[in-house]
């Protein structure tokens, strides 16, 4: 078969399950016991079954899944039809990628390979999105077909699309057709004249609609595409880019207009903004917030909707982990000459164990918790994390791109955000600067928990006043934050240390950038 003019050198095996009828989208993932995993205490919380089943192993819609199962996107869609001040043309989409990455296009049919590709080599890819460079629903036949090619080939990869929301009542219908189970809509304002400080332009039914006008079509597009959907039962999200001064306190009506239309989650995100991306905010100097700015306007609009923190602004050909990066092991070129085997049976036996850990983490934090009861403190302390997945502290200082950030208090420990950060050991040797901005991008925390630190950035953290622990090595992270708050609270009682509140941290851009 010839692929995208591309002659195919690999076998291309597809392999079925064993047993019929387990084919079907969705999760059969079973405990090794051989009963459902709805209902385990890993996380499932008051989510009805139906909607546990959708977001149990979605990285994106599931806080702790993040830190099992991977997604990856496929760049297929590189037309947009708005324009957005954040966004650089020459980049990805800023909505779901940062900018100032360039992603390989792809075909349809070169994304479909790359689906069985990632898919045979990381079992715990569980979601294929759809999400730029520009807008997918700008590019409506290039997103469809892959979404067409991948649901034939590979049934268990859930389908996750994110659109400006533009054109979304257009394809609804083909959207739900489609099994499509996740859409993400980036919705900055429902207010044009604040829309018109983001949005120079619309492009809509052949016109360029500019300034309150263009912004004013985008909203109620956006609005009414996110009411067809819930009302189809289609699962939604609602990325913001927090802009200061433009939307940040705008934004908390955004949130009560798309919790009140039915979205699942929302993602407020900080704008990514520097001169050499070449933006209107770039150039215009326009900041992003801080650290606490941002979690101060999360925490405001937590209530029924849960908000999602643990957004990694990935580009738009992202494989992986969320925070990590496996798109170079990927190119067109390298999946040409893949041995693709994609095998059902051996990923779904993968993600059964994936869920056995999952299961052990949320146990060994349900036991930890249970040694706080009755302790009661107003007190409660941010620490940093650094880790390289399975919900385990086993990433050493010095490798770390970026550390996971915990509120813990009496009621528990909570993830809370994640700080980019440069990577204090470069080639083997400790880069004495980049100490610094470590510092600043978790100055909010209280210590650092750690597989291994050397001793000069540990005197450094010391005395910055950051604690450095790595008494917890490869222990489960909530679990070994609760029994660290749990000392912290007996060594202030006891005089040890004094509890005061640490400062702002600095939201680090696009320091994975590579
Ligand atoms: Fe991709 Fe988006 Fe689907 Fe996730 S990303 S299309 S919902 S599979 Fe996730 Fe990446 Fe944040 Fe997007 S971390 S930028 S929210
Ligand atoms: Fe850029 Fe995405 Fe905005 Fe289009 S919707 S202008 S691709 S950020």
């Amino acid at each position: 078969m010839e692929l995208g003019g591309l002659k195919t050198v690999a076998q291309l095996r597809v392999m079925q399950p064993a047993q019929s009828g387990s084919g079907q989208k969705g999760c059969e993932s079973k405990s090794a016991s051989g009963k459902p995993s709805c209902g385990s205490a890993a996380g499932q919380g008051d989510l009805t079954p139906e909607i546990w089943q959708k977001v149990k192993n979605h990285p994106c819609y599931s806080e702790q899944a993040h830190h099992h199962y991977a997604r990856m996107h496929a760049s297929v869609a590189p037309a947009c039809n708005i324009q957005c001040n954040f966004c650089n043309r020459k980049y990805d989409c800023s909505n779901e990628s940062r900018p100032g990455v360039v992603s390989e296009r792809l075909t349809p049919e070169q994304a479909a390979r790359k689906v069985l590709a990632v898919a045979s080599a990381i079992p715990q890819m569980t979601v294929l999105g759809i999400a730029g460079p520009g807008d997918p629903l700008a590019n409506p036949e290039k997103t469809f077909k892959t979404f067409e090619l991948v649901a034939k080939t590979a049934p268990d990869i859930k389908l996750c699309l994110s659109t400006n929301g533009l054109m979304l009542p257009d394809y609804v219908d083909r959207i739900q057709a489609l099994n499509v189970d996740h859409v993400t809509i980036t919705i900055n304002m429902i207010d044009p004249v604040v829309g018109a400080k983001i949005y120079p332009w619309v492009f809509y039914n052949h016109k360029r609609y500019t300034g309150v006008e263009g912004a004013r079509i985008l909203s109620e597009r956006q609005l009414l595409g996110l009411e067809m959907l819930t009302a189809r039962g289609i699962l939604c999200k609602v990325n913001s880019v927090m802009i200061p001064g433009i939307n940040d306190r705008h934004l908390v009506a955004v949130n009560k207009a798309v919790k009140s239309r039915g979205a699942f989650l929302h993602n407020i995100m900080p704008l990514i903004s520097a001169p050499e991306h070449g933006t209107v905010f770039g150039i215009s100097g326009q900041r992003g917030p801080t650290a606490q700015e941002l979690k101060d306007l999360q925490d405001s609009c937590e209530g029924e909707m849960n908000m999602m923190r643990h957004c990694r602004q990935c580009r738009a050909d992202a494989v992986g982990l969320l925070g990590e990066d496996r798109s170079a092991e990927f190119t067109a070129d390298k999946i040409m000459s893949m041995d693709v085997v994609y095998d059902l049976n051996r990923r779904q036996a993968y993600q059964e164990k994936v869920e056995l850990q999952r299961e052990a983490a949320a146990t060994a934090k349900r036991a930890e918790l249970e040694t706080l009861a009755g302790k009661q403190s107003d007190i409660s302390i941010l620490v940093a994390v650094a880790t390289k997945g399975g919900g385990r502290i086993n990433e050493h200082f010095g490798h770390a791109k970026e550390f996971q950030v915990y509120e813990v208090g009496t009621a528990g420990a909570k993830f809370v955000g994640h700080r980019r950060v440069d990577l204090y050991c470069q080639g083997g040797y400790a880069e004495e600067d980049s100490l610094e901005t470590v510092v600043r991008a978790i100055n909010d925390c209280v210590a650092v928990f750690v597989a291994r630190i050397g001793s000069c950035p540990r005197e450094g953290l010391t005395a910055a006043g950051i604690e450095p622990v790595d008494r917890f090595a490869l222990e489960y992270i909530e679990q070994s934050a609760i029994a660290y708050f749990k000392e912290y609270l007996e060594r202030v009682r006891t005089g040890e240390i004094q509890h005061t509140e640490r400062g702002d941290a600095d939201i680090r851009q696009g320091a994975l950038t590579a």
